[in-house]
Formats: C-alpha cells, structure tokens, sequence
C-alpha cells in the first residue's frame, strides 16, 4: 500500500511556536513527498481554476493567483463583495480534508485552494475572519510544489514570524491566530515553480 502521510514516524514532529496571543503548529513533512507531487499534478490539471477579480477603489482587479472555492454544499462563502458557491469536493481533496480532520482532531467541511504560477503571484496581509467562520476560526494550510515563505505579524504589537512553507507541510493557525495576527505569502521573484495551497475551514450548517 502506498504510504500517504508521515504522521506515524519521526519525520512527522511538530514544529511549536511561542506566539502571544495565538496558537500554530507546523508539521514540516506531513505528506510523503511522492503523494505530495502527485496531488500537486492530479490538481492543477483537473480543478476549474478562476482568477476572480476584487473591488478595489470602485475598480474590479484580478487577484495574483488563481483560486478554487470547494466544499459541502451548505458553505456559500462572501468575499470581497461576492458571494461564492463551492465546487463539490474531489476525491482526492475529500480524502484530505478527512485526513487533515483525523489527525489534528478538528472539524474541517470546506477549503480555499490556491495555486501561485511562480513567486510573482501572491497572498498580501489579511486575516481569514469572514463571518461564514465563525468568531475565532481554526484554519488548517496545507502546501504542494515550491517552498515559499509564509509571515504573520501581530495586529497591535511590532511582533513578526516568518516560516518556510515546504511542500507535504502542515500549518495549524489555531486559536488567536486570526483574532489577533495576520498573514502573508510574500513575493519571491527567484521562485519559479508553482506552488498550491489548500486552507481547510468549516462553515456551521446553519437551518
Ligand atoms: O498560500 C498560503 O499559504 C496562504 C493562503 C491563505 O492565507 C488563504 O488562503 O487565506
Ligand atoms: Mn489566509
């Protein structure tokens, strides 16, 4: 059988911060990295990739990536002025989402995938507190295809980490994180490769 995850072996040790204010854990190797190449291919051919536009200044412009929103049907997400309907889950993205909840004991039933073509395209400072999410959201980041570097900085103290998102990576942005810091994935001209990331969420089915 073919071995997926990490997380019974030594390679899967998790990398602990000590951020005031907020929880991350980082598990560098999750994924072996032939499933992690393989996800990366199987992905980038079969979703229906977009490059939505935001409202900025009364002006619609492009977003530097290209995106997919995907989950349970319930989960409508609004951003940035538009609402998106999600994608039904592909298998192989299911199968994650179902592995990433197993392992870190968490409720995740939809995901924002993004695929950066090179280190030109990127994610500027925000925080994932979209009402859909609830008040202090538990997102989970899994990475594919080029290392990029991923910073958070605190809202109101001059505080800053940076960390190397590698491909087969895990990141958990728990409790606080989004409250009380916010992140990036910054331009880096040198990379050339693709890279794409995958933010596992849960949105409550409200009746
Ligand atoms: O690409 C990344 O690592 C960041 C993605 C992200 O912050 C998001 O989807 O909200
Ligand atoms: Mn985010």
């Amino acid at each position: 059988m073919t071995r997926l995850l990490h997380s019974d072996n030594q390679q899967c040790q998790a990398q602990q911060f000590n951020l005031p204010d907020a929880s991350i854990r980082l598990w560098p190797n999750w994924l072996t990295s032939q499933h992690s190449t393989s996800m990366l291919l199987a992905l980038q051919q079969q979703l229906p990739w977009s490059q939505d536009s935001i409202m900025m200044f009364g002006k619609a412009v492009k977003i530097p990536r290209r995106q997919v929103w995907m989950g349970d049907a319930h989960c409508r997400y609004r951003y940035s002025g538009t609402c998106f309907e999600p994608q039904p889950w592909q298998p192989q993205v299911k199968a994650m989402a179902e592995q990433v909840s197993a392992f870190l004991r968490r409720p995740f039933n939809c995901v924002l995938l993004n695929l950066y073509a090179d280190g030109q395209q990127h994610m500027g400072w925000h925080a994932d507190n979209e009402k859909e999410l609830g008040h202090d959201p538990v997102i989970a980041s899994v990475s594919l295809g080029a290392n990029r570097r991923f910073e958070l900085k605190h809202r109101h103290h001059p505080w800053q980490l940076a960390l190397d998102l590698t491909p087969g990576s895990l990141l958990l942005m728990a409790e606080g994180c989004q409250l009380n810091w916010l992140h990036r994935l910054p331009k880096q001209t040198k990379v050339q490769q693709p890279r794409l990331n995958l933010t596992f969420r849960y949105i409550k089915n409200v009746p």
